[in-house]
């Protein structure tokens, strides 16, 4: 069989790649949402606001999306969520079933989970950028006003060889959904605005309801999802059951569109 591809030259694609990147990075570079970390808490936050018409932008250090969402537990291809949280596997189309043991909770292919969420946030409209790492944050008169970024592999670079500048965007609130690191608070905290409690131990009964209950603007325009929310509060951890975490970015996405009204 003889396939024959639609002509175009080397330079051709060069420049397809660099000018729709270059038109899209420019419509973000004020915003309305940017999330800092594409895991499971910040891709449904950032699907929920896309699906609702909001400007939305996910940074992501890694060269993929996903965080822990794509292994569950322990290298096992497996995750768990708890009742109710199996509405947002429906939701997003992701089989499961419930464990034949226990009632209420349900088991997952992490994989295909995890490429369900992806798929859903991208077809809802956010957009991403990826191998990019926050580097700091912007505050103007003590509200968190955007982000400052750069490219991740510049963190591995030695400084004698390679002084390269980040860059900064501005957005009406921005989202932590940096997981166990809390990297956003963290930018705060370092300069003594706040004070955050690190992870507590492991109590998954005490946890998840702890995680979403306390999803909220922790400082003004920066709203905390996810495992972000325990190390920032001190809330007991609770190993491979994501529950709690799409429940939570759905509670930030909420969070910011009563914010993005006022
Ligand atoms: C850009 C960054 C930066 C940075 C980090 O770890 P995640 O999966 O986070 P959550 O909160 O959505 O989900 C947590 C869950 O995966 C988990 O670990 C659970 C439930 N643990 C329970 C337990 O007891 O251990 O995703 C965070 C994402 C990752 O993709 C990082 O690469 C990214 O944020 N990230 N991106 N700049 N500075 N720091």
């Amino acid at each position: 069989m003889t396939i024959e591809f639609s002509p175009a030259s080397e330079s051709q694609i060069t420049r397809a790649i660099v000018e729709e990147f270059a038109k899209e990075f420019d419509n973000y570079v004020e915003t309305e949402v940017i999330i800092v970390g594409g895991g499971p808490s910040g891709l449904m936050a950032g699907k929920e606001l896309a699906s609702r018409g909001v400007e939305v932008l996910i940074i992501e250090r890694n060269n993929y999306l996903g965080g822990g969402f794509w292994l569950g537990g322990f290298l096992m291809n497996k995750l768990t969520v708890r009742s109710p949280a199996e509405k947002i596997l429906d939701e997003l189309d992701v089989p499961y079933k419930e464990y034949s043991k226990v009632e209420g909770l349900y088991v997952a292919d992490a994989s295909h989970a995890c490429s369900k969420l992806i798929a859903a946030t991208c077809d809802a409209g956010a957009k991403i950028l990826n191998m990019t790492a926050l580097d700091d944050v912007v505050l103007h008169n003590e509200k968190v006003s955007g982000v400052v970024i750069n490219w991740t592999a510049v963190s591995s670079l030695p400084k004698e060889i390679a002084c390269v500048d980040p860059v900064s965007l501005e957005s009406k609130l921005v989202i932590d959904a940096t997981g166990h690191d809390a990297t956003v608070v963290k930018k705060l905290e370092e300069r003594g605005l706040l004070e955050t409690k690190g992870q507590g131990a492991m109590w998954v009964e005490r946890s998840e309801n702890l995680v979403v209950e306390r999803t909220s603007e922790f400082y003004p325009g920066l709203i905390v999802t996810g495992m972000a929310v325990s190390a920032t509060y001190g809330l007991p951890r609770m190993g491979p059951t994501f529950g709690a975490m799409l429940m939570s970015g759905k509670k930030a996405a909420e969070v910011a569109i009563e914010k993005l009204k006022l």
